[in-house]
């Protein structure tokens, strides 16, 4: 059967034509269905399409703590993360940050390692890392998790997706709330025979800054 067999007379016409409606509808029906069955289909949210400007309006949510450890000692830092409605978590970075400038000579560096304990919280796993207290303020080690998948926060523009593809694939899932903990535990190096006067490295600062950063998704025709 070619195109000519299925427009060769008009009730063929019309079944195509009202193929083709449906095929185009069908899509847009069910891309559109979320919002029709949560009643949320205030300003046709599902709709645009074409060029759209996808920006991330970012708002920060900060805690900072210190604490000091002697050799062999953790602390554990946490974060309760609490999300305004309608607002998503682009991601969660944990920053320790020390300098170990207690020994008279160079070596004998202070080290810290962190272990994540985040069993409670939904779509992120746990990691640890670790970080030589060295280098002007450089030392320790940062965590960062995506909450949401490969965010950047970055403004782009689409020319493939709906507006609704796009709310989809920036998304956090609901992802990410509650209590993050991590542990963290101290090294301690120092210089095996005491310099004549010297002081013994025995502990040291710890900075720890958490930082989640929210986004409101906007979407806008070009
Ligand atoms: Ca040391
Ligand atoms: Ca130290």
């Amino acid at each position: 059967m070619d195109f000519q067999d299925l427009v060769d007379t008009p009730q063929k016409v019309k079944t195509l034509a009202g193929t083709v409606v449906f095929l185009v509808a069908f899509p847009v029906y069910f891309a559109a269905l979320p919002s029709l069955v949560e009643g949320d289909i205030a300003g046709g949210s599902s709709g645009l399409t074409g060029t759209l400007k996808v920006s991330f309006e970012e708002s920060e949510n900060t805690l900072s703590e210190s604490v000091t450890l002697g050799d062999g000692e953790s602390y554990e830092t946490t974060f309760n993360l609490i999300v305004e409605p309608g607002m998503s978590i682009g991601y969660v970075e944990l920053q320790v940050s020390c300098f170990d400038n207690d020994d008279p000579g160079p070596g004998f560096t202070d080290s810290v390692e962190g272990q994540s304990e985040l069993s409670e919280i939904e779509g992120v796993e746990d990691q640890n890392a670790e970080g030589d207290c060295s280098g002007g303020g450089e030392g320790g080690f940062t965590i960062r998790w995506d909450v949401t998948e490969n965010y950047s926060g970055s403004e782009y523009s689409e020319e493939e997706m709906s507006e609704s593809e796009i709310r989809q694939l920036w998304n956090d899932d609901g992802n990410g709330r509650g209590e993050w903990s991590t542990t963290i535990t101290a090294t301690i190096e120092n210089a095996p025979v005491p310099v004549a006067g010297g002081i013994i490295d025995n502990d040291e600062d710890f900075e720890i800054n958490w930082t989640a950063v929210f986004y409101n998704l906007t979407i806008d025709a070009e």
